[in-house]
This record gives structure tokens, sequence and C-alpha cells, in this order.
């Protein structure tokens, strides 16, 4: 029986056994009996990759007789984690895979858990990139991700004795199935060097850079499967690799071993992935990174339309669009103008003109320490011809504010590219804004504060070019195959394709009050806890009660985000206990998922405190059946999976202003998660969403953080006033939770009092433990409770990623479907 005639693919569980088994034997070089799950694991993968394969090579043929217009999006960070179990799932093809090797006794499961996550990313900006790649797929859209091949991304943590300890993550330690090495697309990059000045024949100023180096960029490519299986794009990853040109006469002079460091150097480019640490300012390696991506991307894209288009520019912009996810492509933009001016020598103005038209950016930020500054002193030291183009782009740029604010001396400062001070800076956020044509936020509010308080006064200059398109998250992913019991019964009431049109879920609102679909809805809740129960106990050792409420915090460690304003709470929950031993609450374990960046000391203390509490507390007899605390270490794609569809509650709790969307929040809920959340982000399009009933929102608005700002907040009222915030505060400074060794957490309760709390977290601390004894309550409300989680699940419609890529195509890339025709 063909299981997935409709699917484009069509392979039966025999087939598809003889398939795994023969790459069994050709393949790996082994046999059924011999074989471990590692080795049953790429088997699998190459008997998928075939399927994978066609899929591809049917859409690039596609793509190609049709000419498209296609998106290509440049992000430094793409962050997929495993891709067996998501391809499978795109394809139709898991339940015939799970047979086929059940047949062989082999347990699928077991298999996908062999795959290393794919972690070139830190966090949000990058799972963001991942998802979008599936929903252009799946929305058969011509798109290309474009990205640096990292040997390591992000660090593997370890917990020792409560600390974070980071570990170097090798994914690509015994190979990966899903790529393809692209020799014949090799690219050449440039850098250092310096810039000749030329007088042409007719006068023009002819600049050419004599670059010091050049760099190889290997490409490799990762096939996207769209759900349904007919579209596959590519996510294109670039590797640097010694371009062998300048080792010659090293070499030749019997300095082979100069020649290797010189290998050394150029390879270490795309080495690792950074973790987005205090601040990036003076890292060279990191500028290098991306203008070595964006270098072999660009010359890709123009390699691609000039074998359709010859040189004739003309109709450049209507083939290509490029979306900068973040500043970190900023670079491409100088580069792109490069090409043209330099090599294809276009005038100024009409290079500007296709630069200004093929350009979007993405800002994923309002944290000035985020915001990206390149030193022009680095930037003349590797990019001299770049910091030239800058200049120029800055020169005219100045001229059309100056007619617009003529003779305004400080508007030209704010606006400027550059930074004038002490040491010259080059701002790339601005540099994005005025080298593309559109400019976007992530979520309702975050996009407003772009326009009034990033941007402000570009917003005036050019109306309209400020958008906002609210983040989203592929449903395939994150509810249908990390949560196969809920999809099943989501596809009981609604049918099964609400994968692709999420607004569908609606259709179980009407059974939010049906007591038989309350109990089937929190069944599936209990099982996913369970097992979640078994991978604390595991990983941890600790025996958690799978009726207490699984209360969830999973995102990076950062101050804005207030892990330690749960932290908080949790232990005046415990003081609450040790006072008052009947102290009525519902049972409840605090699970938390979180890497601090390397660097960040005041967060990775926080997570030393979390675990040292957390020590304490499950280990008092008198509080425990209460009142659990579990830091499952090394947070990820596959251990989120794990976790998001057993939580009961979605922490959310950043300082308003300050999270630019969150994706977890939209996982969370569309898993039956209640969140417990700030009006920020994201957070408060899902109220909408949602309905204020079904949701906990607390805290200061933005308006009110602001007017508390400016009053002069004084953190140490809070301390003085509310006895819970003192005793709490007073009790980190004691050795109770660190015995023999006092201090050892008092830098929190520094940061919260002697240095300002420039997160607000005691202003916001009595509104939180309120809003937390709503959710107790709320709890305790067994019916009211799986009306509340149903009600999250069916209104989540809005926060699937074909919808922001549905905005994206129709208000800034205007791109077509382009269906992958049948042979
Ligand atoms: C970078 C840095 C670098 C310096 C130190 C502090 C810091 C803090 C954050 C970042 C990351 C900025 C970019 C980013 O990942 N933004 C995230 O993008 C997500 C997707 O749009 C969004 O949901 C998150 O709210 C946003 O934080």
């Amino acid at each position: 029986k063909k299981t997935n005639v409709d699917r484009g693919v069509t392979i039966n569980k025999s087939e598809f056994k003889a398939a795994v088994v023969k790459h069994l034997h050709c393949t790996l070089g082994t046999d059924e009996n011999k074989a471990n799950n590692h080795a049953w694991w790429k088997a699998t993968c190459a008997a998928m990759q075939e399927q994978v394969l066609e899929g591809l090579r049917k859409t690039q043929k596609t793509h190609y007789l049709n000419d498209t217009r296609a998106v290509h999006y440049f992000s430094a960070e793409f962050l997929m984690g495993r891709l067996l179990s998501n391809n499978l799932q795109n394809f139709g093809l898991f339940d015939v895979a799970n047979a086929a090797l059940n047949e062989l006794g082999i347990s699928l499961s077991d298999v996908l858990e062999e795959e290393p996550d794919m972690a070139l990313g830190n966090g949000g900006l990058g799972r963001l990139a991942a998802c979008f790649i599936d929903s252009l797929a799946t929305m058969e859209l011509p798109a290309i991700g474009y990205g640096i091949h990292y040997e390591h991304g992000l660090f593997r943590q370890e917990i020792q004795a409560g600390a974070q300890i980071e570990r170097p993550d090798s994914w690509r330690d015994y190979g990966n199935p899903w790529e393809i090495c692209r020799p014949e697309s090799i690219q050449e990059v440039s850098l250092y060097g310096y810039v000749e000045t030329k007088y042409g024949e007719n006068g023009r100023i002819q600049k050419e850079w004599h670059p010091g180096h050049i760099v190889k960029g290997i490409p490799w490519d990762i096939p996207v499967v769209g759900y349904g299986g007919k579209t596959v794009n590519v996510l294109r990853l670039w590797q640097s690799k010694a371009s062998g040109y300048f080792n010659w006469d090293v070499f030749n002079a019997g300095g082979y071993v100069d020649a290797q460091v010189e290998n050394v150097q150029a390879e270490t480019i795309s080495k690792v992935l950074y973790p987005n640490d205090e601040t990036e300012a003076g890292k060279e390696l990191r500028l290098i990174q991306q203008y070595f991506f964006c270098a072999c991307s660009l010359k890709d894209i123009i390699r691609r339309y000039k074998r359709a288009h010859g040189d004739d520019w003309s109709r450049f912009v209507d083939q290509v669009v490029i979306q900068l996810n973040d500043t970190h492509p900023a670079i491409a933009i100088p580069e792109l103008m490069r090409i043209l001016v330099d090599r294809a020598e276009l005038d100024w103005d009409k290079a500007w003109a296709i630069c200004t038209k093929v350009f979007a950016y993405t800002n994923h930020t309002l944290l000035p320490e985020a915001l990206e500054r390149w030193p022009a002193r680095m930037l003349e030291k590797i990019l001299p011809r770049h910091l030239e183009i800058i200049y120029e782009i800055n020169h005219r740029f100045m001229k059309e504010v100056d007619k617009k604010w003529p003779g305004d001396n400080s508007v030209k400062a704010r606006l400027s590219i550059i930074e004038e001070g002490p040491e010259k800076m080059v701002r790339m956020g601005h540099l994005s804004v005025v080298g593309s044509y559109a400019v976007n936020g992530v979520a309702e509010l975050h996009s407003r504060l772009v326009k009034e308080n990033l941007f402000p006064e570009f917003d005036q200059l050019w109306p309209g070019k400020l958008t906002n398109v609210t983040n989203g998250i592929t449903p395939r992913r994150w509810l249908k195959t990390c949560n196969p019991a809920l999809s099943k019964l989501i596809d009981s009431k609604v049918g099964d394709d609400w994968p692709l049109d999420l607004k569908k879920l609606a259709g179980i609102e009407k059974y939010a009050s049906n007591k038989t679909f309350q109990k089937q809805f929190m069944q599936v809740k209990l099982q996913n806890k369970k097992v979640l129960a078994e991978e604390i106990k595991q990983s941890l050792g600790i025996d958690v009660d799978t009726d207490a409420i699984f209360d969830v915090q999973i995102k990076r460690l950062h101050e804005y985000k207030r892990q330690h304003l749960a932290l908080l709470y949790i232990m005046a929950l415990y003081r609450r206990l040790l006072e008052n031993p009947d102290y009525d609450m519902h049972p409840r374990v605090f699970i938390f998922g979180a890497k601090a960046a390397p660097g960040y000391k005041l967060a990775k203390d926080i997570i030393f405190a979390i675990n040292k509490v957390a020590d304490k507390i499950n280990n008092d007899a008198r509080v425990n059946q209460k009142l659990k605390v579990a830091f499952l270490p090394n947070y990820r794609v596959s251990l989120a999976e794990k976790m998001i569809p057993a939580a009961d509650v979605s922490e959310q709790i950043s300082t308003a202003g300050k999270e630019a969307s969150g994706t977890g929040n939209m996982k969370l809920a569309l898993n039956g998660a209640v969140t417990i959340g700030t009006l920020d982000g994201a957070n408060i399009e899902i109220a909408e969403e949602v309905g204020d009933e079904n949701i906990f929102i607390f805290g200061l608005t933005v308006d009110e953080v602001k007017a508390l700002k400016a009053s002069g907040y004084k953190p140490y009222d809070y301390y003085y006033k509310n006895a819970e915030i003192k005793a709490v505060l007073d009790w980190l400074e004691t050795d109770y939770f660190t015995p023999g060794k006092p201090g050892a957490l008092a830098s929190i309760k520094q940061s919260l009092l002697d240095h300002g709390d420039q997160y607000l977290v005691l202003a916001d601390y009595e509104a939180y433990s309120e809003a937390q004894e709503a959710v107790d309550k709320a709890y305790r409300d067994k019916e009211r409770w799986a009306r509340m989680a149903i009600i999250n699940t069916a209104k989540m419609g809005k926060f699937t990623s074909d919808r922001s890529i549905k905005d994206y195509v129709e208000r800034i890339w205007k791109l077509n479907a382009c269906p992958v025709v049948k042979e």
C-alpha cells in the first residue's frame, strides 16, 4: 500500500526497509547483526536522503526553468536541531519508517535519539531562521538560506557542582548524513590589503582593492524539506579554507610550516559560532565571519543570475531579494555596492538604486549592548574598500538628511552611520536602515519601539519603510512532531490539515468545556509529563510528581529575561513552607533550561544560584512534597521538544520593552501551557488571541517602566517595604544554600540593590507573586485549567511561521509560489 500518494513521494514499508538495509550494507559497511543504533540512524538517514535528493533535484529544475524571483535569507545562525524526524514527518513517511524499523527489530525513537543537534545558533534569532526556511519550503516559495558552516555550534553545557561549564560542541565529528559538499561552487573571498585609486580614460575615478589575503568558501548544502514533501529548498552554509594562493612563495622558499599557519588562520573563520556575549566590539574574527559568508553568498547569487541574464543588471532587482537577519550580514550592503561600482562599473546612483531595492532588514533587539558597532579602524584594516564605500553612502545620506532638516546638526549626529567619539564607530543598524527598502521589528510592540525609540527620525524621513512582521513558529516541528499524542487528538476533532492551516485549531475551542475532551486533553498532558519526569530522573536523579504543576522557563539566560525573578519567588515559597508547613499551595515543579554566554558573569551566577537553591529544596523533606526545582543541563532544540509538550505553565517574564518577541512563548502555548507573563514582545499578541481570562498577565507596562525610571527608581524602597523581598535577598547572602561559603550567591543581591536593578525585578516582584497565586488557584480547578489549556492551543493559529512568511511575501518580498512540476 502506498501510504503517501498525495505527498509527492511514493515509498512503502518494504521499500523503506530494503533501502535502510541496503545503506547499512553498502554505505556503512556493516550488517543487521553488528549495527548499533548510530549505524541504524545513519542508514535510516541515507534511506530518507534518497527521497530528499529526488525532491531537491525536481525543485531546483523547476526553479531554474521558471527563472523565479527568490528570497535569499542571510543569517549568521540557523538553529536547525535534528533533521531525521522532521524530514520523515514532512515527507509523510514517519509511520512508514517506524513500521519498517520495527520489523527489523529496531526502535525508531531510539534511532532518532542518535542524531546530534545542529546547533548553529544561539537562541531565538537562529531558531526563527530555521522555522522560516521550513515555512518557505512548505509554501513552495523559491528561497535559499545562506549562512556559515560552523565546525562547532553553540557550546555544550555541563553543570558541575551547580556551575555552568562550557564544552565544545562537535556535531559533525561522526559525519552529517544530510549535507552535500558542492566543490563546483567554491568561491574566493578577499581580506585586508589596500585600495589603489586610478583614473580611467574618461576621467572616471576607478578604485582597485589589492587584497592581502584570499580565502576559499566551500558550500555545503542542507536540503530543507517542506511539509508535504513537494518543495525541497536548500540551506547553503559556507566553510572557510585556505586558498593556497598566497602560500606558494612561502612554500617554495621552504616555508612549509609557515604556510600551514596561514591555512590554520583561514580555516579558523568558520571554526566556531560566537555565543552572544557581553559585547562583540573588537572581535575581528566575528567581522571576518560576517563578511566571509556575505561575500560568498553574493558571488553565488550573482553567478546564478548571470547564468540566466548575462551582464545585464537591469533585471537583478526583479530576481533577487535579500533578507538580512539582524545586522550580522549588513556588510553585504557595501559589498554589493563594491561589486556594482568597482567591478561592473555601474555609476554610483544606478548601483545604489539596485542595492536599495534588494535588501530588507529585520531588527531583533533594542538592547543597546546588542546593537552592532564596528570600530572604523578595524573595518579599514580588514575591508579598506568597504569603509570608503560606507563613508560615501553616509556622505550622500547626510545630504538627504540636510534637505529634510536643513542645518540641523544634532539630527545628523543621531542619524549618521558613523558615530563620532574617541573611537569612530560604524553603526550597522543605521547602515542597514539606509541600505534597505524595508525594515521590520518582530512583534507589534517591538516594531513600535523600533520606530519611536531606536530609529525615530528614520520613520519621518522614509514613512512606511519601518514596519512590523510578528514572528511565528513552525507547527510541524513544534506540535505535529514533538507532540504526536496531542496532534492525534486534534486530528480527531478538526481533521489533519491544521499543520498547513493553523487557524483550523480554532475548531477545538468548542470542546474547551466538554468534559470528555478535557479529560483526553489533560490525559495527553499527563503522559507528556511522565516522559519529562523520566528525563528529569535520568538526568538529575530527581523524582518529580506528575500531579504537580510543571512550571517551565526555557530560554537563554539573561538579566532582562529575569530568571532570577522566578528564583526569588521560589525562595519565597520555600520560606513560606518552612514558616508554615500547612501553607496552602498545589505542588509545583519549577523546571529551567538555559545557557549563559560564557563571558556573562551574572548570568552564570544565576544558573549557579538556581542549582544551589534546587539542591537544598529538593533534599528538604519538610517541603519537597510540594516544591521541587529542576535545572536541566544543555538546553537545546531537541530538549525543548521534550520539555514543551509537558509544560503546564509558561514563564515569559521579561521586563516590558526588552524581549523583542519571544518564540518559546508561542511554542508553549501551542502545546497547551498557560502563560504567566508581562506585557512584552509577542506576549501582548498572545493575550489578544487567548483572551485575558486565559493568561496571567502581570507587572509594569512599557510606559510604567519608563515613568518609574524617569522618577528615579530606588530598589532599596522595595527591599525595606516588602519583608519577603528583604528576607529572601538577605538569605542569598548567608551560607544556607552554599554551606561553608557565605556570599557565594551575593552577586545577585548586589545587582538588585547596589547596581540599581536595571531590569526592575524588585518593582515587579509583588505583582509576579500575586499572579503566581492566581495560577495556583486556577490550576486547582481542574475543569477551569483544562479549558484554559485547550483555549491556548486553539487560539495559536496566528503564530504559525507560515503567517509570518505570508506577511513577508505580501508586504516585503513580493514573491510567487512555484509548485514543483510533475515529471
Ligand atoms: C545579543 C546580545 C549580545 C550582547 C549581549 C546581550 C545580548 C542580548 C541579546 C542578543 C541577541 C539579539 C538578537 C536576538 O537573538 N534576538 C531575539 O530574536 C528572536 C527572534 O526574533 C526574538 O524572539 C527574541 O525576543 C529576541 O531576543
